[in-house]
């Protein structure tokens, strides 16, 4: 081997959510490409050999429009341009598909699309259910797959997200990869590690994972958006994070990429960018949008809602938000912040005065802002039933209110935190775009697999409602009926192709999937929240 290979150098990251548009807001949909692109450029500078997405390059999980398909097409081929202009060869972009590319929903993914247009290399080992191994057959470029490829002296192997399973592909991935000399394996993944972060659901450091290290030098996280890297001596574990801010409390947390470099011994360094919030000229910093946020602010002294507005104007004055200057600067400038508080009180005047829209308009003309994002949790004196105690969280109220509903049912409530899972689910699933075909696939699904937990009445009545469906089914009549069976044989060929992983998905909780919808930007798209809060206030009821 020569020595001018070494030393090998790579970027890793995860969680770039493109496509994202973050508070309905067009520049902060943007900014996600905003901060991808400074990295491709930097890679380009560094000469990396590779660059690794562990998870999440896309934000795909309501679906994605073509015009984001468009954009992320147009970045990664401007980017393979670039690289054959100045280097006159090309960085390869190694990716798995996390939990936001909806491995479980589909037969064919927006990565595999990608890696068909030869923009990206989808790696991902092939489970068997049969004799429940993994394999990492080589990646070709004939059909595009694979979970192998080895670039230099590297060995890479990708797994797609498995959710809740992943501890059972420990020892099975344990047992495919072999430790040769003068190789350095790294594995991709998408899980947390459960110590990383509390809000969220995670794996825990298990012995069976703890001996990956004996056949893996770096294991290459995605899925948690905090960088972390484990242990602390001898660390073989990664987490960059996310490359941009996905929820506001992204900001109390390092987020970044990791530069690394393999020696000729294997011995390698990990460099440490960080994400930064606003413009930075810090080589090590990766520029993000500025985020301005304050206290809550309460308003529980005023009169009227015009002397609140106000009272917010004078307080973020105080606090150092800049006003809107004579000549506007462009909103791609990311020092341009994006203003995040609650606001807070008990007023003496109704909640119907309360105008959140007059509000942020009033915020928008006063200072030098992108957007605003406004948590509502005033309270009136004047409101008799007030639904909310104390300073609760959104996703505590939604919990309340849905196991509020789930208690009333007598079939529910045996099995309520399972039943809860499954309503932040379709929640899920039902919102913005909603997705019918997969939410009544996996209704069925759930509903066979946990038929043990109802009682008799409720399996007789879930038995003739299957029934009913098929008689209703079978009367159909001529054309129809013709062309009912054939998409049923279809549905039927697709199921069976992704048999396998519908498996997996279906014995897990399916936690980690829901912590996501509780960490889901609250104000994403249409401002959701805010609404709903405004609605818990005014009526003291919820529908969803
Ligand atoms: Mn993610």
């Amino acid at each position: 081997m020569k020595s001018s290979n070494f030393p090998i150098k790579f970027m890793h990251l995860a969680d770039l959510h493109l496509g994202k548009r973050q508070y309905n807001i067009e520049e902060r949909y943007n900014d996600y490409f905003r901060a991808f692109k400074w990295i491709l450029s930097e890679a380009i500078q560094q000469n990396l050999d590779f660059i690794l997405v562990s998870g999440d390059l896309i934000d795909s999980d309501q679906g994605i429009s073509p015009s984001v398909l468009r954009d992320i097409i147009s970045i990664l081929q401007t980017f393979k341009e670039d690289c054959t202009t100045i280097l006159k060869r090309l960085i390869p972009i190694i990716c798995i598909e996390g939990n936001h590319e909806d491995p479980f929903f589909s037969d064919h993914t927006w990565l595999k699309l990608l890696a068909d247009l030869e923009l990206t290399i989808l790696l991902s080992g092939e489970y068997n259910t049969k004799n429940n191994s993994l394999s990492f057959s080589d990646y070709t470029l004939e059909d595009h797959s694979g979970g192998r490829i080895r670039i230099k002296n590297v060995n890479i192997y990708g797994v797609s997200y498995f959710g809740s399973s992943t501890p059972e592909l420990f020892p099975l991935i344990n047992k495919e990869i072999k430790k040769e000399m003068n190789q350095f394996n790294i594995v991709m993944m998408h899980f947390g590690i459960s110590t990383q972060d509390k809000r969220k659901t995670g794996i825990d450091i298990s012995r069976s994972l703890r001996e990956l290290n004996k056949s893996v030098d770096y294991l290459a996280l995605g899925h948690f958006h905090k960088q972390y890297v484990l242990p602390e001596k001898n660390p073989w574990i990664f987490n960059p994070g996310s490359l941009e801010n996905n929820e506001i409390t992204e900001l109390e947390s390092d987020r970044g990429a990791f530069l690394v470099e393999i020696y000729e011994d294997n011995s390698f360094k990990v460099i440490s960018y960080r994400c930064q919030n606003g413009s930075t000229s810090d080589p090590l910093s990766i520029p993000n949008r500025m985020f301005f946020t304050s206290s809550p602010i309460d308003i529980s002294e005023t009169k009227s809602f015009q002397e609140a507005k106000e009272l917010v104007v004078d307080r973020l004055k105080r606090i150092g938000l800049l006003p809107k200057p004579s000549s506007p600067i462009p909103q791609q400038n990311l020092d341009v912040p994006m203003l995040y508080f609650t606001l807070g009180g008990i007023i003496d005047y109704s909640q119907l005065e309360i105008n959140i829209t007059a509000l942020r308009e009033r915020l928008t003309n006063e200072f030098n802002i992108l957007g605003v994002k406004i948590l509502n949790k005033i309270l009136s004196t004047m409101d008799e039933d007030v639904l909310i105690e104390g300073d609760l969280t959104y996703d505590e109220i939604e919990k309340q209110i849905f196991l509020s509903i789930i208690e009333n049912e007598p079939e529910f409530k045996l099995n309520k935190d399972k039943i809860f899972d499954l309503f932040l689910f379709l929640k899920k699933k039902l919102v913005d775009k909603p997705q019918f075909k997969s939410v009544t696939s996996y209704l069925d699904n759930w509903f066979d697999s946990n038929i043990h937990l109802f009682s008799s009445d409720f399996k007789n009545l879930e038995n003739k409602r299957k029934q009913k469906k098929k008689t209703e089914d079978s009367s159909e009549k001529g054309k129809k009926k013709e062309k009912r069976k054939i998409k049923k044989v279809k549905k039927k060929t697709k199921q069976e192709l992704i048999a396998p992983k519908m498996d997996l998905e279906l014995e897990l909780d399916a936690t980690l999937d829901l912590m996501d919808i509780l960490d889901k930007d609250e104000e994403e798209g249409k401002e959701k929240e805010e609404e709903v809060e405004d609605d818990i206030i005014d009526d003291g009821d919820i529908i969803f």
